[in-house]
C-alpha cells in the first residue's frame, strides 16, 4: 500500500468512526469528484484553457477547477468568476414567458401573430412552437457563423434590432410546417424576447431582473446587452478558429447582440446552480407550467436527449434524468442542469468554443456529478467524498 493510500485509509477509518452514518444519500448517489476532475482535465487536454464544475447537493457544494481563466495573466479558473452562458439564457426567457402565461397575459397555444401582428409568415406558429423549437423558423446563425472567426468579428460589436434578426431568418426557407418537427433555432427565442417586451412593455433585461434575478438573489447574473464588457471578476473566453490548431481568439468582449434573449446572459456557477434548483423545485413557476416545461420530445435518435419548453432533458447512464440547458457563445461552453426534485445541480463551463472535443469532455461532468458513486458504498463509509480531495475556497469577489 502506498503512503497516500495508507493515509487515506487511516483517515477513512477515523472519519467513519466519528462521522454519524448519514441517511441523506439513501435515495441517490454522491458525486464522483475524481471523475469530475478527470472530465475537466480531459476538457483542457482537448484544448480549452480552463474548465470548472460546481456541484450543489444535500451535502453541500463541491467545486473543481483546472487551467486558467486568463491566458495572458495566467490567473487560474475561479468558481466565482462570471462568464457568458449562451443558450442557458433560453431557460431564463422561457421562465419569464411562462410566468406571463400564468398571469393570463399570453396563451401558450395562441398564434404568435395574435400578439405580434404580421411578424411571422404563418398564423399556425404558436407560442409553444417557439419554446419547443417546432416553429420551422430557420436559424439565422448558421450562415452568420459559417466561417467561425470572420463571422464572429463581423458581429462582435454590432447591435441588432430583434426585427433584423427575424428578417435574417425569414430570408431563408422554413425548415418545416409549424409543429411538425424539432429544429433548434435561435430565431425562436428572439421572438420570445419580442413577446416578453410586447406583453410587459419593458425591455427583457427588466423582466429577467425582477422575475428571476432579484427573486433568487442572483448577484452575478445579468443581461447587459448591448454592453460588450463583463464587469467584475470574470473568465476570459477563447474562440477556436476553424483551422485545426490555429491560434485562439480572445472573444470575451462582444455585444452578443446576435443572441439577445436566445443567449446573451452572463452568470456564474453558484447562480446557475441556484437557478436550475429553484426552477425544478417549483419556486419560479406554478406546477402546471413547470409540467409543461418538462414535457419533452426527443431531439435525436439516441433516446437520451430531449427538449421541453426552453429546457433540455438528458437521461444519464445511471437512469437519472437531469433538466437544464447547454450554452455556446464564442469562447464559452456551459452546462447547467438539475435533478427533477431540484436537490442536486451542476454548473460546468470551459472557456473555449468551436472545439467539439472539449465540449464533449465537459459534458462528462454530468455523469460524474449525477451518477457518481453509488449510495450504498458512500453510506458504508459514512461519508461521500474522498478525503484527499481539497475543495476550493468560495469567497465573495463582488
Ligand atoms: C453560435 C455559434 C452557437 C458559436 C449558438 N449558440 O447558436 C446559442 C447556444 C446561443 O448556446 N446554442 C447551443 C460558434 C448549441 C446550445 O443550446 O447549447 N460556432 C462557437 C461557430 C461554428 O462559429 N462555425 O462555437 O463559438
Amino acid at each position: 500500500m502506498n503512503r497516500r493510500l495508507a493515509l487515506s485509509t487511516a483517515l477513512l477509518a477515523v472519519m467513519a468512526a466519528v462521522a454519524p452514518v448519514t441517511t441523506a444519500h439513501a435515495a441517490g448517489t454522491t458525486p464522483d469528484l475524481e471523475a469530475l476532475t478527470r472530465a475537466l482535465v480531459k476538457t483542457t487536454d482537448a484544448g480549452a484553457p480552463g474548465a470548472l464544475a460546481r456541484f450543489s447537493g444535500p451535502d453541500g457544494t463541491r467545486t473543481r477547477a483546472v487551467g486558467v481563466r486568463d491566458r495572458v495573466t495566467g490567473a487560474p479558473m475561479q468558481p466565482q468568476a462570471r462568464f457568458r452562458i449562451g443558450s442557458v439564457t433560453k431557460t431564463f426567457s422561457s421562465v419569464v414567458l411562462l410566468q406571463l402565461v400564468g398571469e393570463g397575459r399570453i396563451d401558450l397555444d395562441a398564434s404568435v401573430n395574435r400578439y405580434l401582428p404580421g411578424l411571422l409568415p404563418d398564423d399556425r406558429i404558436t407560442v409553444r412552437h417557439l419554446l419547443n423549437h417546432r416553429s420551422g423558423l430557420a436559424d439565422y446563425t448558421d450562415e452568420m457563423f459559417e466561417h467561425t472567426v470572420p463571422g464572429f468579428e463581423a458581429v462582435r460589436n454590432k447591435v441588432f434590432g430583434y426585427q433584423e434578426l427575424v428578417d435574417l431568418s425569414l430570408a431563408k426557407p422554413r425548415t418545416g410546417a409549424p409543429g411538425a418537427a424539432y429544429g433548434y433555432s435561435n430565431t425562436n427565442f428572439v421572438v420570445v424576447g419580442m413577446l416578453i417586451e410586447k406583453a410587459t412593455g419593458n425591455p427583457v433585461a427588466k423582466e429577467y431582473e425582477r422575475r428571476i434575478i432579484q427573486r433568487l438573489r442572483l448577484r452575478n447574473t445579468a443581461y447587459v446587452h448591448p454592453a460588450t464588457r463583463i464587469s467584475g471578476v470574470h473568465t476570459r473566453g477563447y474562440l477556436h478558429p476553424d483551422e485545426a490548431g490555429g491560434p485562439l481568439v480572445d472573444s470575451t468582449e462582444q455585444t452578443a447582440s446576435w443572441a439577445q434573449s436566445a443567449g446573451a446572459m452572463i452568470s456564474d456557477p453558484a447562480d446557475l446552480n441556484t437557478f436550475t434548483s429553484a426552477l425544478l423545485s417549483g419556486k419560479l413557476l406554478p406546477a402546471r407550467l413547470l409540467d409543461a416545461m418538462i414535457t419533452v420530445t426527443p431531439t435525436d435518435a439516441t433516446n437520451t436527449r430531449f427538449y421541453g419548453l426552453g429546457l433540455r432533458r438528458y437521461d444519464l447512464s445511471c437512469g437519472t434524468s437531469v433538466y437544464g440547458h447547454t450554452g455556446t457563445v464564442q469562447g464559452f461552453y456551459t452546462y447547467a442542469f438539475s435533478t427533477r426534485d431540484g436537490r442536486r445541480s451542476l454548473a460546468a463551463m470551459a472557456n473555449t468554443s468551436n472545439m467539439g472535443e472539449a465540449n464533449t469532455a465537459l459534458g462528462g461532468t454530468l455523469e460524474a456529478a449525477f451518477c457518481g458513486k453509488q449510495t450504498a458504498k458512500a453510506t458504508e463509509r459514512g461519508f461521500g467524498f474522498a478525503p484527499a480531495e481539497v475543495d476550493l475556497p468560495e469567497h465573495d469577489v463582488r
